[in-house]
């Protein structure tokens, strides 16, 4: 049985990168404590509060920010941090070597009915010539992540990680260890089931309707096989799924705001999960290319969404290649 940090020292993770990946823990399990509380700890709900991206704030998106921020601004390695529920990112130690960016509490409309939901992060180097708390120290694509991870709230705790030498999970013990459960995860290259929110097929691109219309018809169709369909409406829950037997996600481009390429955020949705996702032997793709290989422009900045078992996103990308 192999705690996280005996783990991440038997696989030469510099020093600071285990205490910052502590400060997260630390933080992950007060957030698990206060779910697990629930209404009894009068947490449901929503706040008074209207989050940069528009959307009403759970009172659990801000307990939960709340707690990764004082945790982490605690942390002399970290030199920002960049949040879904903060406008704009904050500074931490000048001098520290890391920015972390998060979704501290990633599928919130869930948390009332009781339904997984989750952290999201991605640890960057700081730009030795910028200061952590400027948007242009965040501005690096997906490839320059040291390590990405996420606790996945669910029937059990689990930390899903990566610092560049393949995905492990971890689960949180009743003793409040994170312990090693899975080692260097593998996702199946096939799969037979999609992730995909339906009711807004009219809007998407031909491509993506053509594509999800032959996922349809199953045997009978192009793709010559029956799928299966899930969608939780928490992409951690997605994600996780994926990792552990397979799948497809799917959160494409569509036209009810033509000017937004996507839903989910860039910097601290789809380039964690896309570092995961490829670190485990899949594909995450705009539809179009790799999102790690998108370059950043705002720290808020939305991404479309293709990602999962390897063959399968490929064809998915073969609707969408351009002639
Ligand atoms: P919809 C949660 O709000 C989230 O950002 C992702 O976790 C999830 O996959 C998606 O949005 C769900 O979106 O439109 O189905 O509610």
């Amino acid at each position: 049985m192999r705690l996280l940090n005996q783990y991440l020292k038997h696989h030469n993770t510099p020093d600071d990168l285990i205490d910052l990946i502590d400060s997260l823990m630390l933080s992950c399990k007060e957030i698990a404590i206060k779910l697990r509380e629930g209404a009894l700890a009068g947490v449901l709900g929503t706040s008074e509060g209207i989050n940069v991206q528009g959307e009403t704030q759970k009172k659990l998106d801000i307990i939960s920010n709340d707690i990764l921020k004082a945790v982490l601004l605690d942390n002399p390695t970290v030199a920002g941090i960049a949040s879904e529920e903060e406008d704009y990112p904050v500074p931490g130690n000048p001098d520290g070597k890391y920015l972390v960016t998060f979704d501290p509490l990633d599928g919130s409309s869930n948390i009332d009915v009781n339904v997984s939901v989750g952290t999201i992060f991605s640890i960057l180097e700081r730009p030795k010539h910028l200061d952590g708390g400027t948007e242009a120290a965040f501005m690096q694509s997906g490839r320059n992540q040291i390590a990405s991870g996420y606790v996945l709230y669910g029937p059990c705790a689990v930390l899903v990680l990566t610092t560049g030498q393949g995905v492990n999970m971890f689960t949180l013990s009743h003793g409040g260890d994170f312990i090693l459960t899975e080692e260097n995860v593998k996702i199946p290259e096939h799969t037979q089931e999609f992730g995909i929110n339906m009711s807004n097929q009219r809007f998407w691109e031909p491509e993506m309707k053509n594509y999800v219309s032959d996922l349809l018809q199953g045997e009978e169709g192009p793709l010559g096989k029956r799928y299966n369909m899930r969608w939780v409406a928490s992409m951690v829950a997605e994600v996780h799924r994926i990792l552990t037997r397979g799948g497809i996600f799917l959160y494409p481009w569509d036209n009810r705001d033509p000017s937004k390429p996507g839903k989910l955020r860039l910097m601290y949705e789809g380039n964690p999960m896309s570092y995961l996702i490829e670190q485990a032997g899949g594909l995450s793709t705009t539809c179009y290319g790799h999102i790690m290989d998108v370059q950043p422009e705002k720290i808020h900045q939305r991404v479309s969404v293709g990602l999962g078992s390897k063959a399968e996103v490929e064809t998915m990308m073969q609707y969408h290649a351009k002639d």
